[in-house]
């Protein structure tokens, strides 16, 4: 994609305990390439065209992105830096729960210091750790009481109840299907681990991730840095989002601070 011209600019902002990938998202976003990376000190920043579809035509968006330090020491800076974003991937790891957990006090950051429309995406990175391929999302379906919960485990030495939402294995990573009333049909086994490659558990089902981001009104997605999994849709996902919500005229009152809106931009007259 020549990187001269786009349609919009949006600034996003990344943010999420520490250790959990921002820092890899962002350069898999910019350079499609996984760096180990050294740990954020404040903030860092990166860019790149994207394109997604509004009302039938493609737009062009150039994504500038701010990634910012989880660690606690480093919080008051970071929310400087939610003014103005249009955009937020709240990151979580789906082998460490304690980071799905802490996704409700930086939602509740965000929320508090980011402007009141910005468009916010879960994103449950390094989903490689527990599958061999990327997650196929089931079609969850969360209206009208159809909310398929999960259930404790059975007890050890009990029957395996007909496999479900519950099924272990769909806390593994395994791919899953949905069914039209929201059952969530066995997953294919996953025995094509690549060789000398470990899987493990995840600490965050699908579903649950899934669930917490309806409840908050939330995108979501499933990532993983390493392999370049779902990383460039996360940003044009919540990319179109937000220029849906442009076209539907709901920022023609208050235009967000992160949205520039200028048509036809050529580099140079940014923002
Ligand atoms: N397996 C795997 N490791 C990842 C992934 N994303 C990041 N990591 C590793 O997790 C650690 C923390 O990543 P980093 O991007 O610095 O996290 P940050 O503190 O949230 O910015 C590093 O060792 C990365 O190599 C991923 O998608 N899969
Ligand atoms: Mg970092």
């Amino acid at each position: 994609m020549d990187d001269m011209t786009w349609d919009y600019i949006l600034k996003f902002v990344i943010v999420g305990d520490a250790a959990v990938g921002k820092s890899c998202l962002l350069i898999r976003l910019t350079d499609d390439r996984f760096a180990a990376s050294e740990p954020t000190l404040g903030v860092e920043f990166g860019s790149r065209l994207v394109s997604t579809t509004v009302g039938g035509q493609a737009k062009r968006v150039k994504v500038q992105c701010w990634d910012t330090a989880g660690t606690e020491s480093f919080r008051s800076i970071t929310r400087s830096y939610f003014r103005g974003a249009a955009g937020a991937l709240l990151v979580y790891d789906v082998t460490r729960r304690e980071t799905f957990e802490h996704a409700t006090s930086w939602l509740s950051d965000l929320r508090t210091h980011a402007d009141e429309n910005v468009s916010i995406i879960l994103v449950a990175n390094k989903t490689d750790l527990c599958a061999t391929e990327p997650t196929v999302l089931p079609q969850i379906q969360f209206g009208e009481a159809v909310y398929v919960m999960p259930e404790p485990a059975p007890e050890a030495g009990t029957p395996a109840p007909e496999q479900d939402a519950t099924d272990s294995s769909a806390e593994s990573g395994s791919k899953s299907t949905a069914t039209p009333s929201g059952n969530i049909s066995p997953p294919a086994k996953n025995d094509s681990a690549a060789p000398g490659r470990k899987l493990v558990p995840r600490a965050v089902s699908t579903l649950e991730g899934a669930l917490f981001a309806k409840q908050h009104n939330l995108l979501y997605v499933e990532t993983s840095a390493k392999e370049g999994w779902g990383v460039i849709d996360a940003f044009e996902q919540t990319a179109r989002q937000i220029l849906e919500r442009v076209e539907r005229g709901e920022f023609e009152r208050r235009k967000p601070a992160g949205v520039n809106l200028a048509e036809n931009k050529t580099k140079g007259g940014c923002c």
